[in-house]
């Protein structure tokens, strides 16, 4: 018996869909949307692309041959993903150039000679060629902490336990996927539940999407295991929630874009040769998510080593390593990401207000959307405090080392004014300080001490904030 569908996901044209109807509509409520007209004037779309629709990988072979890229075995489990290979991207192309001719006229997966279909994935096309723009990331999807902080920050503080875990895929979000016809992703939910947007630069693409109240369906009593591939026989002992699952459809046309909303476990199959460009990316609507996972992951871990508790020297360090290992970061740099990304708001917050104070003091779009991140991270705060994570013992961060001594903050800082004001279509200049000195936007409400040592410190500072700049953001 095969899964039931029992919806098509909704299509929207980029032209209609102004920034704040996208975020109500669709980041607000968690729902997936496949919006077309937003790729049309991407270079990549031109380059990538053969006269007949196909990708051109004569290209992509030429320009970017030597590149190391990890490539997918479709046809190949390896635990809970596919079977992963690394190769030059020139490998790729003739391995796939080659099964395309055998391929030719035949409808199923395997090739005549048996070789498996592989599927480029993961290329961190953006950190690798950043010179050559391949696409405008459109402003529907630029409200980015993670990619943001990740431009001016490595997640994990501990460089030389990760350094490995870092190098290979925590540089950026941002990827280049190519594969043949058949080529596929398992059923998933995306890394730190965050969003992912996903553009077909050519080809087309069969989406299956389970909505999040269905989740715990598709994993075994345990909640360890999760169903591999829907299509497939699904063992009804192992998986007795399956059977109750209803999913949604999409087929996505090449130049489409299609959202993926927090939670939303999916599965991808290219039903065409296909190059697809897709970010994951977090911000306010999202962020609890993001909490959510962390915290659940971080209690797994913690049980799944209670036996040695009393034996090892730090426990708790050890739990934030496995947790670092896994779910890709841990409490800590959690903390530490919400805490410079909380202090940037704070600095650009009190930067336009002191800006618009003679001119509009009513709050902006762009205003809004500043204090709108600081309250978000102020409620997760607030959880991380009543779950008794990351407790007060170190400084997490130094206040005027970092707004005086830390360029790659300043650097953070412009970003995230820059993306605001472009989203929102307001004035940089109003924002944007060429020479500024940032430790004097903060002295109104940071604390004497000038640490921030637990998510409480965080809490208090963006109430004070808040107070000061209140009057002028009615
Ligand atoms: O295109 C694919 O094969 C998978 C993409 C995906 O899972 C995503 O964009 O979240
Ligand atoms: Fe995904």
């Amino acid at each position: 018996m095969g899964i039931e569908i029992v919806g098509q996901i909704e299509k929207v044209s980029g032209k209609e869909l102004s920034y704040s109807d996208f975020a109500e509509r669709y980041l607000a409520k968690n729902q997936p949307v496949v919006i077309s007209d937003l790729t049309d004037d991407w270079r990549a779309r031109e380059d990538w692309v053969s006269g007949n629709g196909r990708p051109n990988l004569q290209f992509v072979a030429t320009h970017f041959e030597n590149s190391r890229v990890q490539v997918a075995d479709c046809d190949t489990r390896e635990y809970t993903d596919q079977k992963r290979l690394e190769m030059s991207v020139m490998e790729f192309v003739e391995q796939w150039t080659q099964a395309s001719i055998e391929d030719k006229g035949k409808d199923d997966v395997l090739c005549d000679n048996g070789k498996s279909v592989l599927y480029l994935k993961d290329w961190h096309f953006v950190k690798e060629y950043p010179d050559y723009t391949a696409y405008q990331t459109p402003p529907l999807f630029c409200d980015d902490w993670l990619n943001m902080y990740l431009d001016n920050y490595q997640m994990h503080e501990d460089r030389d336990h990760f350094q490995k875990y870092d190098q290979i895929s925590c540089s950026d979000y941002r990827f280049v996927y190519m594969g043949g016809k058949g080529s596929w992703t398992p059923l998933h939910a995306d890394v730190f539940r965050s969003y992912s947007w996903s553009a077909n630069v050519c080809g087309k693409k069969r989406w299956l999407f389970l909505p999040p109240p269905q989740s715990h369906l598709v994993y075994d009593r345990y909640m360890k295991n999760c169903v591999y591939n829907i299509f497939e026989e699904v063992n009804e002992t192992k998986f007795p929630g399956f059977k109750e699952t209803t999913w949604f459809e999409c087929i996505q046309e090449p130049g489409e874009i299609i959202f993926v909303p927090s939670g939303w476990h999916h599965q991808v199959y290219n039903l065409e040769d296909t190059i697809s460009i897709n970010h994951n990316w977090l911000n306010a609507y999202n962020l609890s998510w993001v909490w959510d996972l962390l915290w659940k992951d971080y209690k797994d871990t913690e049980e799944s080593i209670e036996d040695i508790r009393d034996i090892s020297d730090d426990f708790e360090a050890l739990c934030q390593r496995n947790l670092a290992a896994n779910t890709g970061m841990n409490l800590n740099d959690f903390f530490i990401f919400t805490s410079r990304f909380a202090l940037g708001n704070m600095v650009l917050l009190q930067s336009y207000a002191n800006k618009q104070e003679t001119l509009n003091p009513c709050s902006s779009a762009m205003a809004q959307n500043l204090v709108l991140n600081l309250s978000t991270i102020q409620k997760i705060m607030v959880m991380m405090i009543s779950a008794g994570a990351v407790t007060a013992k170190d400084v997490y961060l130094d206040l005027r080392e970092t707004l005086e001594e830390d360029p790659q903050f300043l650097s953070l800082c412009r970003d995230i004014g820059r993306t605001y004001a472009m989203i929102h279509r307001e004035e940089e200049d109003q924002i944007l300080f060429a020479n500024e000195l940032l430790l004097p936007k903060i002295s109104g409400f940071a604390d004497q001490q000038m640490q921030i040592c637990s998510p409480k410190d965080l809490v208090v500072m963006i109430d004070r904030c808040n107070t000061c700049s209140s009057h002028l953001l009615a």
